[in-house]
């Protein structure tokens, strides 16, 4: 099982090699070029992705587990902190400390959000679970719109609704008392989210929808649907808790890539593998691969830093051991997030050397000059009534750059409310963007990305952009 596609095989080898090497304690070199990243999220972000995992937020004082947090990751999920149970204890009465600590601690230390989530039929609290009918409709709704309101702007994606299918191969969405309320409340959901917080990217998670099966299929038929009728939706999770009776499919990045087609972003959003060793570390880099081969697979989240923090912790699916050593399986996702490319190709091709005969010699310099070092910049927004969400590529030129910052004029009216990838300066008029640490470089060619939130009118134009 998990075997990795053919063309992966010398990666898989080198991916296995390291592995061995990284078991027997020796220190390593990571294979490939010497622009290789050395953290988790570093590496996924040299390709426009993040990479996430989940955090309790009771373990932010533990040193060994927040020294890694900060380290490795650049996105988190509250594995509890944000469920129902946990922010509406009783009706209407909204309880977010927990939650806001892990905020908090992500925004500084410049990490996005994954907001898990906001409609399931687990972990509710007791008094959802004794309401039905109308009453629990308008408690769900009240409760998207109260959440998301009070983390609007904050959160990079939302996992609007939960595990809402059956297992097996009915294809029926799950028996639950949300669902009793009506067919229409996962809609309902989504259209509640889209009205409190319409920056965030809106999900439907689920599990056992990693590869083509009855279950993933009757999510993939409801978000056709949902793009048919313009219900709000931007993305799917596959959360991939994967083990041996529940293996990574052979037509997993298929899976991702033909919902990908319908126009949604895809995430990788719960991954833990259960096993040790070069197994465990082989079927990482081959989930690895597959968000990476598909260009809108935004990034991947595991479901916990070390083996003890995980859930299931007998099977050790993490990345980190007991003790916050990186494992095996660690180095192989590293070492396919380094071999990754970015989101979406290039938009132009790289400059090539001019084909015309050399004749005579030209009198007049070319048209289109060599890129040479140096940097260019993109903006595209994502807009509403009152506010925007900015996404700018910074792509580098014929040479790699080691730092850069992108210059844009924001109209009258408009302010920076939040960044994310990149340190701003200046909130209003005249603002400019500077890499962080672990987005300065970017190799020639490539490009990576940074966002910004801003209350009015976002801005148009080009922005400049300054390499170093
Ligand atoms: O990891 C979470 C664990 O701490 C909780 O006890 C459990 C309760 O349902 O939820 C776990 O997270 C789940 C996630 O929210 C949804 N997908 C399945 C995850 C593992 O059970």
């Amino acid at each position: 099982m998990n075997r990795s596609p053919r063309r992966r095989v010398l990666a898989a080898t080198l991916s296995a090699t390291a592995a061995v090497l990284a078991a027997a304690g020796t220190v390593l070199i990571t294979a490939g070029s010497a622009d290789a990243a050395t953290t988790l999220g570093a590496s996924a972000a040299a390709t426009g992705r993040y990479f996430g995992t989940a955090v309790a937020a009771y373990k932010l004082s533990d040193s060994v587990y927040s020294t890694i947090l900060d380290r490795e990751f650049n996105m988190v999920t509250p594995e509890n902190e944000m469920k129902w149970d946990a922010t509406e204890p009783s009706q209407n009465s909204f309880s977010y400390s927990s939650a806001d600590q892990i905020v908090s601690h992500a925004q500084s230390h410049n990490m996005r959000i994954r907001g898990h989530a906001l409609a399931w039929h687990s972990q509710q609290p007791g008094w959802v679970q004794s309401l039905s009918g109308t009453a629990l409709r308008n408690a769900m709704l009240n409760h998207i719109t109260n959440v998301a309101t009070h983390y609007k702007g904050k959160i990079y994606s939302w996992d609007v609704v939960n595990e809402a299918f059956a297992d097996g191969t009915s294809g029926a969405r799950r028996s639950s008392n949300l669902q009793n309320t009506g067919n229409d409340w996962i809609e309902a959901a989504f259209k509640a989210a889209r009205a409190a917080d319409p920056a965030a990217k809106l999900c439907y998670n689920d599990y056992n929808t990693d590869g083509v099966n009855a279950k993933s299929t009757a999510v993939y038929n409801m978000v056709k649907d949902f793009k048919a009728r313009g219900v709000p939706i931007d993305c799917v999770g596959f959360q991939s808790h994967i083990n041996s009776a529940s293996p990574v499919p052979s037509d997993y990045q298929a899976n991702l890539q033909r919902f990908a087609d319908l126009g949604v972003d895809v995430q990788i959003t719960e991954l833990d593998i259960a096993g040790s060793g070069t197994a465990q570390a082989n079927t990482y880099a081959t989930v690895v691969r597959a968000c990476l081969a598909v260009a809108r697979c935004n990034g991947l989240t595991v479901w916990g830093i070390r083996d003890s923090d995980s859930w299931r912790s007998g099977d050790t699916p993490l990345l980190f051991d007991n003790n916050g050593n990186k494992k095996a399986a660690y180095t192989s996702a590293l070492d396919a997030l380094n071999a990754g490319q970015p989101t979406t190709p290039p938009t132009t091709p790289p400059t090539t050397t001019p084909t015309t005969p050399p004749t005579t010699p030209p009198t007049t310099p070319p048209t289109t000059p060599p890129t040479g070092a140096g940097c260019s910049a993109t903006v595209s927004l994502n807009q509403w009534t009152g506010g925007f969400v900015a996404t700018i590529r910074v792509t580098a030129g014929s040479a790699a750059i080691n730092g850069w910052t992108a210059g844009l004029t924001l109209p009258s009216g408009a302010a920076v409310t939040n960044t994310w990838n990149a340190t701003a300066s200046g909130s209003s008029g005249a603002v400019s963007f500077t890499n962080v640490s672990y987005n300065g470089k970017v190799n020639a060619g490539q490009y990576t990305e940074f966002g910004f939130q801003g209350t009015g009118v976002g801005p148009s134009g080009t922005p400049t952009c300054t390499a170093r």
